[in-house]
């Protein structure tokens, strides 16, 4: 059988890690994990024997490296077909890959404004314009993707690539202590409920 390993940065902190751990346990495609401490001096040089940019996540299949979320989550999509990771509606795909670009390249304000650390609950910091906008954003796609959504509880019904891009943002939701009401707040349930959600967590409180 393939190696495959999926390098990843602390539970605690690394929301870019949680997106394709979770793609992968959700799509029940089995893997070894590699744990680097974040924040260490020794940090950089660990990233590196993994991955060429010197960050995580990186999976290693087999003979492969590929790094950075948006192209590990493409690969694991095109790998295994059958796991249906993209909606099979090419108007419905279209929209998913625009909201998992807008995740990936965007919400800068609001990424640096309340970094995760899904093991705590932190006072309500006092937010910039940007970062308000961006948590409004947010609740935006997820309150007009679920209104759209048919055949479950995730943003387009199935668990998609888009629902492992958003998960971070929810343990921030909690985390920061942001409102949220009907659709939204039922949106983040859905996902902290899930059990990997909960392995992830779990996890993270030992580290
Ligand atoms: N665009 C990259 C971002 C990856 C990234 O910034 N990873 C952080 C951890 S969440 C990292 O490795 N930082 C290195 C460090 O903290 O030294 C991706 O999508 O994978």
């Amino acid at each position: 059988m393939t190696k495959r390993t999926l390098a990843i940065g602390d539970k605690r902190y690394s929301s870019w890690s949680l997106r394709p751990w979770l793609l992968l346990k959700m799509a029940g495609i089995p893997f070894q994990e590699a744990c680097i401490k974040l924040r260490q001096p020794t940090t950089l040089a660990e990233c590196l024997r993994y991955s060429p940019t010197g960050k995580v996540p990186v999976l290693l299949d087999g003979a492969l490296t590929i790094w950075d979320t948006l192209a590990i989550a493409e690969y694991v999509a095109e790998t295994w077909p059958e796991k249906q990771l993209w909606p099979a509606d090419r108007a419905v795909r279209a929209r998913a890959r625009s909201v998992v670009a807008e995740m990936h390249s965007g919400f800068a304000d609001m990424r640096r404004e309340m970094a995760m650390d899904c093991i705590s609950v932190l006072p309500r910091p006092e937010l910039s314009e940007g970062a308000t906008r961006d948590v409004a954003r947010v609740q935006e796609i997820w309150q007009s993707c679920r209104e759209a959504a048919q055949g479950g509880p995730f943003l387009f019904g199935a668990f998609t690539i888009a629902d492992a891009f958003f998960a971070p943002v929810a343990t921030r939701f909690v985390t920061y202590q942001i409102p949220m009401t009907g659709a939204v707040q039922a949106y983040a349930d859905t996902i902290l409920s899930l059990p990997a959600m909960q392995e992830w967590i779990a996890a993270a409180t030992q580290e």
